[in-house]
This record gives structure tokens, sequence and C-alpha cells, in this order.
């Protein structure tokens, strides 16, 4: 059900440059003039400009660019996928409290999101810089009914989901490095973290947490990823809007994972290798301190690395990761 204050956004943004008296918003939300003024203040808060003109009424001036959970859920257009928001301005990661949420018994969909991340964390425990205000770092707990060996395929419907929406503003060209790395023009913008909690034969929730550089400039990358990082901003040279973008994050994941519900990962599968980094290409792999060189033809119907190391001979690789650069 929309909330009240969804409405009451709905109703302003639908007068546009007009206003609305205190009395017509009180009629038709069914609440007092003293909550409706109450609303306009935590408004306020959120960003909104708010006018209000004596004997006249109220109309918003300015929408806000604020991320919080209000401001996300308004105009958000899924009908599970961030029905819940919870929104922190700094916290060590938002896997770690997904996780609490998640053990909490939250609904599917919930989404984790922070301004500030001060322990942001990649896979095996690397280090994610999450600087604050410059980029999305949300987590999103799911609960699928299905067997623990399906959550890979999730990181790869999430990064697929991430490419559609940066694909939309035609001069990105977003590549996926397998499996969790969005990049463009060869640097990484985006990287995915998928964790679980799982029975042996089912899946009792997934945290999918997502960290997209938006805003950062060249400077405020750290010296020790500069060669192979960049955000939206380094790569076209404008501010990019955070609200709008999570909210189309959102949206494409809400469809994706139906679809993946719906007709198993055979619908990602397609999608993703249009978007597959040095498909067709020899490339270097490691898994653990073993290393080697393959031609890599493609995911598999599960979501695997399929490779050549020798022509004719196809291997499939469950865990690993594709250097940089070919040795
Ligand atoms: C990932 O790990 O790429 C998964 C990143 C997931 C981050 C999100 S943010 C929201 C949620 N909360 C968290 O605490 N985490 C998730 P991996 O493939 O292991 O890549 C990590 C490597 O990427 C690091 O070792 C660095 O080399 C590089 N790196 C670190 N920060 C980066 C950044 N902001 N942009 C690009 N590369 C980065």
């Amino acid at each position: 059900m929309e909330s009240t204050r969804n409405k009451l956004i709905r109703l302003l943004a639908d007068a546009k440059e007009n206003y609305i008296s205190g009395q017509q918003l009180s009629d038709q939300l069914h609440i007092s003039r003293t909550a409706i003024w109450k609303h306009m203040k935590e408004l306020e808060k959120d960003g909104y400009v708010i006018e209000a003109k004596p004997k006249t009424g109220y109309r918003i001036k300015q929408f806000s660019e604020n991320v919080s959970a209000n401001t996300l859920k308004w105009g958000l257009n899924t009908s599970w996928m961030g029905k819940e928001i919870i929104h922190k301005p700094i916290v060590t990661s938002t896997q770690h409290v997904a996780h609490q949420a998640a053990r909490e018994n939250t609904p599917h969909g919930t989404v984790v999101i922070a301004d500030e991340q001060s322990n942001g964390r990649g896979r095996m425990d690397r280090v994610w810089h999450s600087e604050k205000g410059k980029g999305i770092w949300m987590s999103i707990i799911l609960r699928p009914e299905l067997p623990p060996y399906i959550a890979p395929q999730l990181t790869l419907m999430t990064a697929t989901a991430i490419a559609e929406v940066l694909d939309q503003h035609d001069t990105l060209k977003p590549k996926i490095k397998w499996p969790n790395d969005i990049l463009i023009q060869n640097k990484k913008v985006a990287g995915i973290l998928t964790e679980m909690q799982a029975e042996q034969d089912r899946i009792q929730y997934v945290v999918v947490g997502i960290g997209l550089n938006v805003n950062q400039e060249n400077t405020e990358i750290p010296d020790s990823i500069h060669y192979k990082a960049t955000s939206l901003k380094m790569e076209t040279e404008k501010e990019w809007p955070i609200v709008e973008l999570v909210q189309q994050i959102l949206e494409a994941l809400e469809k994706e994972y139906n679809a993946f519900l719906e007709n198993g990962f055979p619908s990602v599968k397609t999608k993703w290798e249009n978007y597959g980094f040095r498909i067709g290409e020899k490339i270097s792999l490691h898994s653990g301190n073993k290393q080697k060189n393959a031609i890599f033809t493609g995911i598999a119907e599960d979501g695997a690395l399929l490779i050549e190391p020798t022509k004719g001979k196809t291997e499939k690789i469950y865990s690993a990761e594709i250097d940089w650069f070919v040795e």
C-alpha cells in the first residue's frame, strides 16, 4: 500500500507549480492539518524545498537529491524490491547491517544503503573503498526458495541488471568481467559481493552487495587502484543523481530476478554474454596459486566460466579470477 508520505508527495508533484491548500491535502489524505504540517517538516529534513504560502497552501519548489529511505521510495517503480529501505549515513559495511536485518526476518527485497562505509569489503575480505556520498554502497536481502548452488547465478544476474542500467546511457558501453566486476573502458566501476546463509538444500537468505562508483573525481580514487578503477563521473565528466540511479538499479533487478525465477538461468546467460568482457579472447586465469591461459568461450547453463585451454577441449571453471593482463 502506498504510504501517506508518498501520497502527499504525489499530490504535490501532480499539482506542479500550483499550491494545494492544507485543507485539501488533509481531506484527501484523511489526516489533520497539523499532521500535514509535520509531514512538510519531515520532507524538508529529507531535502525537499517546500514553499508554504499563508492562506494559499503548499507546493514543492525543488525535489530532493538526498539519499534517504523516503527519497528512494518516492517514485520507485517496483512491487517488492526496496519496499523496505534501511538508510544509514555511515556503517562499517552494509553487508554486516543486512546480515543482521536478515537474521531478524526482514522481508525479501529489503535494501540497506549507506552514504559511507568505514569497512566496506570485497570478496575474500578485500577492501572496498566507499567514499562518503560518492557512490552507491548497498546490500539487498533476497530470500529465494532455491538450493544453495544457485547463489553464484544471482551474482551474474545482478551484474547483468547493473550493466543494462548503465547501458541506457549510450556512451558508457559497460562490460562484465566474470564473475562480479562491471567495467567501463576496461576499468572497474562496480563490484558485487554475494553472501549466503543456507541449509544443506535450501537458501535461507542471500545478501547481494553492490558497490558502484558514481561521483568520484580522479583524485578521489585511491592510488593503489588508480590503474584499474573508475567512476561514472570520471567517464562522463558529469555529476550523476544517486537517488535516480539506485531506483533504476532496483527496478532492473526486480525485473531480472522475476525473469530468473520464471525462466531459470538461460534468461540471464544470453544477456550476460552480450556484456561479457573478453569473450572469444585469450585470457589469463588464477585460481588459488594456479595460473592458466585459455580462450574464454562464454558461460555455461549454470553460470560457470567456459574456457578452451587447448583447441577443441572445453573446461568449466566455477571459481577463479580473470587477470587484468594476459601473461
Ligand atoms: C568486489 O570484490 O568487487 C565486491 C565489492 C562489493 C562492494 C559492496 S559495497 C556495498 C556492500 N558492502 C560491502 O562491504 N561490500 C559490498 P572483489 O572482486 O574482491 O574486488 C575487490 C578489489 O577491488 C579490491 O581488492 C581493490 O583492488 C578493488 N577496489 C576496491 N575498492 C574499489 C572501488 N571503489 N572501485 C573499484 N575497485 C575497487
